[in-house]
């Protein structure tokens, strides 16, 4: 598409197929997808494509045996050929993706055979977009890639090939779902559902192609607001057959449509709670009505107090989720699905892996993290998620399994993508897209990895080292110079950008760092504090209990300690808040230098404004660490030890 960034799809890399004589075979329109994209490349670079014909003297064979739902597929070298194969559509979608980024090494004669599979079967982007613009949030809650791909001037745009151009960058790195609408419903988006289905229908119809199925936030007063109803009781006999009769005329708009994700309860969203009922009571009363066509709920846990009395220490917004749910086990549909943040609070740059994964054996439950930088730059700032995510999918929360696996009803992300010609606003941000359906597809992968993977498609290898030094560590760099030892938040209230330290403090919020003159966090220890900690499993409960074997990076999240407490590394929590705030400006200084020797080898438009970028990058990153260690330095009264200016 012209004036639209390829990301990690240039031309460039399909001309390994492009330039070879390839035959694909098998029926169905994920293989009319395939066909196209390798005629596509051969019109390019000059290769030669057949469908369905005999086998011949062929570079590559792409076929399809089958039409099941499997997304495996194998690839293997033979008789000078490489063939991929897959017994369904979707695994020769992701088969042609995988032969892309092989390259040359695709037609290499020591080819290993190998058979690819995702871990998760739900690989998902939820939309926080709005359809008409919202007076506060914007088109896109919490967006920085510029207004929405799916909705402008209150309706789904007419043309839908930049839907396409993203549907095909999706689904090259793996994911097969979307919910197209943010999870906070406001009164035009509610009407998504029933009158303004076919909008939804039109989308969905373009990530069809491309093996992604489409999603819808609903919401809970649905029955009230569109259906005239006076109640939305999830156990009144009118509402169930209310929500039976709009999801068949969903289905029948959209026949693989995915189903509903709902945010109930939560930040003013309404919920069961009103009619004295439970979360399962509402989330399966959806399951219900999703049931006869196969369509799933995605039910969010996140569900807590957000009017609390900021003097009461005794609520913990940590506890929440965990307090609300658990008693819940077992009592979900198993089309039902729990949608729980991967932390306890909001994705912070540091937090502890949520304790509710892996304490509800018998419910299903999907992971959500957050690609759409809230917390992390708003992608003005260099963040690259990688490791922070491999971290979450790689802990062992419960009796030595990973979250990754644990996460049995799928890994989401909430998207970061949007109309920006670079579709994520920093062009690097590209990179966390990518990571994430990747992560999705294999949630033990090395995220080093994928990162080289993304700077080589999308950079090609001139710039790679450059790119490499500027993301590998840059999610750490972030954390140095904005709230420390994972005490969280500090950010200016309600756009949450740049530092504000005791922003939220006295706010009902419940995300607080109790710092005074003698010390700082939260401590939400069983013996002393809110009990947080002894909801983790063994041996995280005792882990996190005592500050001698908290881990450093999570002590403030965790205990209230004096600031010349002594860390794990040897530094005190004074001089550490000092230090890494130094630090975390000289490396964003020096990511900066890094980029600006790049510019004979990105191209100048893309480099002009990440070098645009990286200048409030470093200037923000000043403005945390000056606020945050005169804050303290001011609180304790404690010099640095190094003498740097602190005033
Ligand atoms: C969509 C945070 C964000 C909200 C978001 C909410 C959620 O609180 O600031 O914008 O609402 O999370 O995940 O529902």
């Amino acid at each position: 598409m012209q004036g639209v960034d390829p990301a990690w799809l240039p031309d460039e890399v399909f001309r390994p197929i492009g330039t070879r004589r390839t035959l694909v075979r098998g029926s169905g329109p994920l293989v009319d997808t395939v066909h196209e994209e390798v005629t596509r490349a051969c019109a390019r670079f000059g290769g030669r494509v057949e469908r369905d014909a005999a086998p011949g003297p062929y570079d590559l064979v792409l076929e399809v045996t089958g039409t099941d739902g499997s997304e495996a597929f194998t690839c293997e070298r033979a008789d000078g050929r490489t063939n991929v194969t897959a017994t369904g559509p979707s695994g020769l979608l992701y088969g042609l993706f995988h032969v892309v980024r092989l390259g040359e090494d695709a037609f290499r004669e020591d080819l290993p055979r190998q058979t690819h599979a995702p871990a998760l079967a739900l690989r998902m982007l939820d939309h926080w977009d709005n359809v008409a613009v919202h007076p506060v949030m914007g088109q896109v809650e919490r967006g920085y890639a510029g207004g929405s791909l799916f909705w402008a001037d209150g309706r789904a745009r007419g043309d839908l090939d930049r839907v396409r151009a993203y549907a095909r960058l999706l689904a090259s790195c793996g994911i097969n779902a979307v919910a197209v609408n943010n999870v906070n419903v406001h009164e035009t988006e509610a009407r998504l559902l029933t009158d303004r289905i076919g909008e939804v229908a039109a989308l969905a119809e373009v990530f069809r192609a491309y093996g992604i199925r489409t999603h819808l936030s609903v919401t809970f007063a649905a029955p009230l607001v569109l259906g005239g109803m006076d109640t939305a009781d999830p156990l009144d006999a009118r509402v169930r057959a209310w929500w039976a009769r709009a999801t068949a005329e969903v289905y029948a708009a959209i026949p693989d449509f995915g189903g509903y994700v709902v945010k109930a309860d939560s930040e003013g969203q309404p919920g069961p709670f009103a009619y004295g009922r439970t979360h399962a009571d509402g989330a399966n009363m959806l399951a219900e009505a999703l049931r006869p066509y196969g369509g799933t709920v995605h039910w969010r846990a996140f569900v807590y107090d957000h009017r609390q009395d900021w003097r009461d220490r005794s609520t913990d917004r940590a506890r929440a989720a965990y307090d609300h749910f658990v008693p819940l086990d077992g009592e979900f549909a198993d089309n039902a699905v729990l949608q729980v943040k991967h932390g306890p609070m909001d994705f912070q740059v540091r937090e502890p892996v949520s304790p509710l994964i892996g304490a509800m054996p018998g419910t299903r439950l999907a992971v959500e993290v957050q690609a759409t930088q809230e917390y992390t730059g708003q992608q003005r700032h260099v963040c690259w998620l990688g490791p922070m995510w491999s971290e979450v999918l790689r802990f062992p929360v419960q009796e030595g399994l990973p979250v990754g696996e644990l996460a049995r009803g799928g890994l989401v992300a909430v998207s970061n993508a949007g109309d920006d010609p670079y579709w994520t606003g920093h062009p690097l941000a590209q990179a966390n897209l990518y990571t994430f359906g990747r992560l999705a597809w294999r949630p033990d992968a090395d995220p080093s990895q994928i990162l080289d993977e993304w700077i080589r498609l999308t950079f090609g290898t001139a710039a790679a080292a450059g790119l490499r030094a500027i993301l590998d560590g840059s999610w750490r760099t972030y954390e140095k110079y904005t709230a420390p030892l994972g005490v969280g938040f500090m950010v200016q209230p309600g756009h949450h950008y740049g530092p504000a330290v005791d922003g939220y403090e006295y706010s009902p919020w419940g995300t607080y760092h109790f710092a005074d003159r003698d010390g700082i966090g939260v401590d939400r220890s069983a013996a002393t504090g809110t009990g947080f900690a002894a909801q983790y499993a063994k041996p995280w409960a005792e882990v996190y209990e005592s500050p001698d074997t908290c881990p450093d990076e999570l002590l403030l999240f965790f205990h209230h300690v004096p600031y010349g407490h002594v860390l794990h590394s040897g530094r005190t929590v004074i001089q550490h808040i000092y230090d890494t705030h130094f630090e975390g400006v000289e490396e964003a200084e020096e990511a900066r230098r890094v980029w600006a020797g790049l510019g004979d080898v990105v191209d100048a438009e893309r480099h002009a404004r990440v070098a645009e970028l990286f200048e409030e990058q470093v200037r923000s990153a000043r403005e945390w660490r000056d606020q945050v260690n005169s804050y303290f330095f001011r609180k304790s009264g404690v010099p640095d030890e190094r003498g740097r200016r602190i005033c």
